[in-house]
């Protein structure tokens, strides 16, 4: 494409950037980009507390309570005596979320706090030295994998319990000490990759400071030692930083890392942004505006619906990118009502409508309002939200392209008027389905079409 062939002119060497300048076309790749959607659990000694410290609620993030309540490290990791999910079910967890339809699920093995979920032999800090004591992590990954899941790994660089951890690197003292913590986290990352060698994925977090951009290297290293224990596995772009600091596009704009992972909470605009559709991407969201690990007081912000999920689905899929709805679970074991609710809401409307998610991508077409196009090899979607008073929805084809059936999933045809070069009607079916629906298209190519991928702004 014109873009990549202009920076080609003017690239610079870099030691440590992007690996390759194409998406990944090999089955691993291609597996967790037609999987489309996912499921994050935040799950750590915060979901104890639930935002609430000494009495007193915060509304920031629950997983970062620590911080918001300026609490020391060691009065933190003595929440570690009141670990204890009882009702803690493994297999229950995989049934819910297979219900749902994710596809796999992203598993926080250690947030930010340093906790961990498995019997880590680097720290003392894990849930082996608990009154629960068994490997939470070990048995979500057999759980899942039982049900078809695949499972991802979130991996928090950042340890505010690690007395090596640092966020800046200002003395010769701090730059021996991170040499350390860099040797413990490869450590662990070595321990996850060697002791639960199906894993699929790394999604690193807590990456931003300037200690881990000064250490690019270290970076490009994780992601080629965890290439090697683990073939096929994929990392994100969150994890990758160049020689000049530079992090998920490296200083010629090559992404680092598999895909990109910056779309945290927000997705790109379905029509300014489609450049997005270059790479891989992948999106994370919160039910409640900023709450990844359990809150006890969903109140204190707006919390989505399940409708509202499921448009986000669709919305990054119509771009290419994958969707991953959180969820955190209670300290004891069981997922809170609203979560449970989520999950069976979207579960039900995958089954319905899944086909315009699973295996599907970008489309080409030009949005309009009534909602999103997908599109799976030659077959379109159209995911339809919005439905306008004529009853009819507007589709403009890309050129050259001609439309031969609009028909629901139930098999029932639906009325089609041309309107003339490339732009139809698809009539409403009678019996409006009161819920977001599909529409899939059966076209025919008259004849080559040049311009499928064209940039909207261009
Ligand atoms: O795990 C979830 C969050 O806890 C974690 N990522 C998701 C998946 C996350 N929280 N915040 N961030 C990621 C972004 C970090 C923002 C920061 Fe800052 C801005 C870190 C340093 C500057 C906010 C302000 C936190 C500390 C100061």
């Amino acid at each position: 494409m014109i873009l990549f062939a202009q920076s080609a002119k003017n690239r610079i060497p870099l030691k440590y950037g992007a690996i390759r300048l194409e998406k990944r076309q090999d089955e691993a790749m291609k597996r967790f980009r037609r999987n489309r959607l996912g499921a994050f659990i935040h799950w750590g000694l915060y979901s104890i507390p639930g935002g609430e410290w000494k009495g007193k609620m915060y509304m920031g993030a629950a997983e970062w309570l620590k911080e918001w309540a300026k609490v020391s490290s060691n009065e933190w990791m003595s929440l570690m005596e009141q670990w204890n999910p009882t009702d803690f079910n493994a297999m229950q967890w995989a049934k819910m979320l297979k219900e749902m339809g994710v596809k796999y699920v992203k598993i926080t093995t250690k947030h930010h706090e340093g906790f961990c979920l498995w019997p880590s032999k680097y720290t003392k800090y894990t849930v082996a030295n608990t009154p629960y004591r068994k490997d939470l992590l070990g048995a979500m990954v057999k759980a899942f994998n039982e049900e078809g899941i695949d499972v991802h790994f979130y991996f928090s660089v950042m340890d505010w319990s690690h007395p090596d951890w640092r966020s800046t690197i200002k003395t010769k003292e701090d730059s021996v000490a991170f040499v350390r913590f860099l040797k413990f986290t490869d450590n662990q990352l070595r321990e996850l990759a060697t002791s639960y060698p199906t894993v699929k994925d790394f999604w690193f977090d807590g990456t931003w400071d300037s200690s881990v951009k000064e250490n690019a290297w270290w970076t490009a290293h994780v992601e080629q030692m965890l290439k090697e224990l683990v073939p096929g596995v994929t990392v994100n772009s969150r994890l990758r930083a160049d020689e000049y600091g530079r992090r998920h596009f490296d200083s010629n704009g090559q992404l680092m890392g598999d895909y990109e992972s910056g779309y945290e909470r927000r997705l790109p605009d379905p029509v300014k942004d489609l450049k997005v559709i270059r790479w891989d991407w992948e999106a994370c969201m919160t039910l409640p505006e900023n709450q990844w690990g359990y809150h006890k007081d969903w109140s204190l912000s707006y919390v989505k619906t399940p409708l509202e999920v499921i448009e986000h689905i669709v919305h990054a899929v119509s771009m290419g990118g994958n969707m991953v709805v959180n969820f955190g679970p209670c300290a004891d074991g069981n997922f809170r009502n609203e979560e449970k609710i989520m999950m069976e809401s979207v579960g039900a409307w995958m089954k319905k409508y899944g086909k315009c998610v699973y295996g599907c991508d970008y489309a080409g077409w030009q949005k309009q309002n009534w909602g999103y196009y997908t599109k799976n090899e030659k077959d379109i979607y159209m995911v339809v939200f919005n439905v306008p008073y004529s009853g009819l929805l507007l589709v403009k084809t890309l050129k050259g392209v001609e439309i031969e059936k609009a028909i629901l999933l139930n098999g029932d045809e639906l009325k089609i008027i041309e309107l003339g070069r490339e732009a139809y009607h698809v009539k409403m079916p009678d019996d409006d389905p009161g819920e977001p629906f599909v529409i899939k298209l059966v076209v025919k190519e008259k004849k080559e079409t040049v311009d499928k991928y064209r940039d909207a702004l261009i």
